[in-house]
């Protein structure tokens, strides 16, 4: 079905509709992450307020950092057997933060035979058409922001609890206000959300400053261990099996550590190697960052890797670490050669 065949909503005529309903059941994709998990607290506790039984169930776990953000204990990872009778009582079904029912994972069988109706809001493109209406605009930061365009379109106001879900959604996906759709309107929505009583302070310090002991020695062995090449254009941090023994930390440490791949002047083009070593394998796993027109994308493929142009990540089983070292310092010669990176 082409996109114009879909049934496309208004802020206003999402907001009457959903507002209507006697019961709304929401869901969103799988990892969930701010914005998701925003949205989905942001639209219940909305429609809550004003009358409407809102439930709320995910495709997996709700990250420990965005627990803050569930004042009333009601995020649920779905299960069939528990939520059998509210699937089949709730008037409709909203997938919010996402357009595919594919990226609810186990929930997508009960999406798409939901047999009344569903709706979708959100900021990706090229929606799938199964939903009964879509609220869609990609040229929002965020579905937070979508979803308070939505209440303010009806006339409504929001509580503190609505205020800060939305608030972190449009925080997060916006990269801390850096990224490209953080335009005036973000700026000028989020002054009314602080006017709800949002703190600032607060948000960022459930959010961020969440870290283990661990995972600040291994960001403390990634610094100490990052080099530079070709002339300070390539930045690459090396964590050796044997990093995780010394600082007690695992692999899902790493997470946050590509984040400082491009944070020296000059550098271009970055890249985090990690070797896995587990009872069965050992492998290494690479993440990759570039500024501007050099491409990350084009060196993550020489490793089986995937993603944008300026991130992307990909994973080498049969070299060693060294020698994936030597063919990435190889490598992105080439690469940082064509473009400016600026
Ligand atoms: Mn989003």
């Amino acid at each position: 079905m082409a996109e114009s065949l879909l049934s496309f909503f208004s802020l206003s005529e999402m907001g009457n509709t959903l507002i209507q309903k006697k019961s709304v059941l929401i869901t969103t994709h799988v990892k969930p992450d701010g914005d998701a998990i925003g949205s989905t607290i942001g639209l219940a506790t909305f429609l809550r307020s004003h009358g409407v039984a809102t439930y709320i169930v995910l495709p997996s776990p709700c990250p420990d950092n965005l627990r803050f953000l569930d004042h009333e204990k009601e995020l649920e990872v779905f299960d069939i057997e528990r939520h059998q009778k509210l699937l089949e009582s709730v008037d409709c079904f909203v997938l919010l933060d996402a357009n595919d029912p594919k990226r609810t994972e186990h929930i997508a069988p009960y999406l798409q035979n939901f047999p009344r109706q569903v709706f979708v809001i959100d900021h990706h493109l090229d929606p799938k058409p199964f939903a009964s209406a879509y609220l869609v605009d990609t040229l929002a930061c965020s579905t937070c922001h979508l979803i308070a365009d939505m209440i303010e379109s009806i006339g409504y106001t929001m509580s503190f609890t609505t205020a800060q879900a939305l608030y972190t959604g449009i925080l997060t996906d916006t990269g801390n206000f850096r990224f490209d759709r953080t335009t005036p309107a973000v700026h000028r929505l989020v002054a009314r959300l602080l006017e709800c009583g949002v703190q600032p302070l607060d948000v960022y310090q459930s959010l961020f400053q969440q870290e283990t002991l661990a995972s600040m020695k291994l960001m403390g062995y990634a610094l100490s261990h990052l080099e530079l090449y070709h002339a300070g254009r390539l930045c690459i941090i090396p964590i050796r099996a044997q990093a995780f023994e010394q600082t007690q930390s695992t692999e899902l440490d790493t997470e946050g550590l590509s984040a400082c791949l491009l944070d020296i002047k000059g550098v271009a083009l970055g890249v985090l190697i990690t070797e896995i070593m587990t009872p069965e394998q050992t492998w290494v796993k690479l993440s990759f960052r570039s500024r501007g027109n050099i491409s990350a994308q084009a060196l993550a493929l020489h490793f089986g890797g995937e993603g944008h142009f300026n991130a992307a990540g990909g994973r080498e089983g049969n070299q060693s670490f060294d020698e994936v070292l030597q063919r990435i310092i190889e490598l992105s010669g080439e690469i940082l050669s064509v473009g400016e990176g600026k």
